[in-house]
């Protein structure tokens, strides 16, 4: 079983995520990690905080000779901006964050909150996801995401190869697929912000060479949509998750929404059985598992909830009636919840491959994913 948890605070000194389960025998690249956590430094719109963080992971465990052992990994990202000690308590909850529940809940304040709720904790999240990325890799399994919408402004996806269209994001000021519509995106972004505001958007991420039969139709914990929605609607400030056709599925006949299977004996080979399907409304997901199509999971992020231009709230000592608390804070972050929502949803992936060919080590699983494939194309 290949799952991870995370520590951390967003003033403390590092977060750290610890990887359970992860097969032994694959040469972990460092770079390809930092490269993700520069990416979710990134984005037009973020604040402060990203001009003082260098985001870098550091193995405290589990790697010998930069391969995995077998055993639990422990990946540190440093907090340079450590200075939890030094910070004063919050008495003035702001409206869509922890700092009002988490406060009441742990009869506590509202600082021992929020620097745990603080989104500064998905950086331990994308350094796990950037390994299980490299997990995927070695079976021809590719993820990426991108921006499809930003306060309101629809920008929609694109046909392509992964590789064209991750080059095509890597263009964008925002990560969207229309580079060319940047400008419109991050006028609004500046506007907004000058207004003490803040902005939400729409996220979209694609998964590519998914065997069939990944996840369970056998047991709801296991089914992987709803693993899926549970790592996605998790991360910080997502309100909505949708798979495929998502929630315009309910508005259409079925004849309009369900995928015809068609059968082709040329698309037989190797990881493909030959079964083919002209639409993927169903997000390469049917029942639970992978159906072989890619997946498409989108994700809705609210905007951040520290306003510069505050909103009405009180004060829990006096409770008065006091405007919320102001820190530093980012104008927009959907960019960088991109990157977020692509490591979470790789993570799954990587969980759900782990259940399926086995955690022990590399290469057993490349046997048993070799087997599995001969056993499906004899039949
Ligand atoms: C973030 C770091 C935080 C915030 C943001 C995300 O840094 P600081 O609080 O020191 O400015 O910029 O956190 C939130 C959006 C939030 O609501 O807490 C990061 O590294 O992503």
């Amino acid at each position: 079983m290949l799952r991870y948890w995370t520590a951390g605070e967003s003033h403390g000194p590092a977060l750290v995520a610890l990887v359970d389960g992860f097969p032994a025998g694959m040469a972990v690249d460092k770079a390809l990690i930092d490269a993700e956590l520069v990416r979710r430094q990134g984005g037009y719109g973020r604040g402060g905080r990203q001009r003082i963080e260098t985001d870098a992971v550091t193995f405290l465990s589990g790697l010998w000779h930069g391969t995995t052992l077998g055993s639990p990994l422990a990946l540190e990202v440093v907090n340079k901006d450590t200075k939890l000690e030094r910070l004063e308590d919050v008495d003035r909850p702001r409206p869509g964050h922890a700092d009002l529940p988490g406060a009441v809940k742990h009869l506590g304040s509202v600082r021992a909150v929020l620097e745990r709720a603080s989104a500064r904790e998905t950086a331990a999240r994308v350094a796990a996801g950037a390994l299980a990325r490299q997990l995927l890799a070695v079976f021809g399994i590719e993820v990426a995401g991108w921006v499809t919408e930003l306060g309101g402004v629809v920008l929609g996806d694109r046909a392509g190869t992964l590789p064209e269209l991750r080059t095509l994001r890597d263009s964008s000021a925002i990560y969207s697929l229309h580079p060319e519509r940047d400008a419109e995106v991050t006028e609004l972004i500046d506007r907004i912000g000058k207004e003490g505001d803040t902005l939400g958007g729409v996220v979209e991420v694609r998964v590519d060479g998914l065997p069939i039969g990944l996840g369970t139709h056998a047991q709801w914990d296991r089914k992987l949509d709803g693993r899926l929605a549970q790592a996605v609607m998790a991360v910080q400030a997502i309100k909505g998750v949708e798979i495929g056709m998502g929630f315009e599925a309910a508005r259409r006949r079925g004849s309009e929404v369900h995928d015809p299977i068609h059968y082709d004996e040329a698309a037989r080979s190797g990881t493909q059985l030959g079964f083919t399907r002209p639409t993927n409304n169903a997000g390469g997901l049917e029942a639970g598992m992978t159906n072989g199509q890619p997946l498409v999971v989108r994700a809705a992020m609210k905007p951040i909830s520290t306003l510069r231009k505050p909103l009405e709230s009180v004060n829990l000592k006096t409770k008065q009636a006091e405007e919320a608390a102001y820190e530093r804070s980012d104008v927009c972050a959907v960019s960088a919840c991109s990157v977020i929502v692509e490591s979470v949803v790789a993570f799954e992936i990587a969980a759900a491959l782990v259940d399926k060919f086995g955690g022990d080590s590399i290469e057993e699983m490349r046997a048993r994913w070799k087997l599995y494939h001969d056993m499906a194309r004899s039949r």
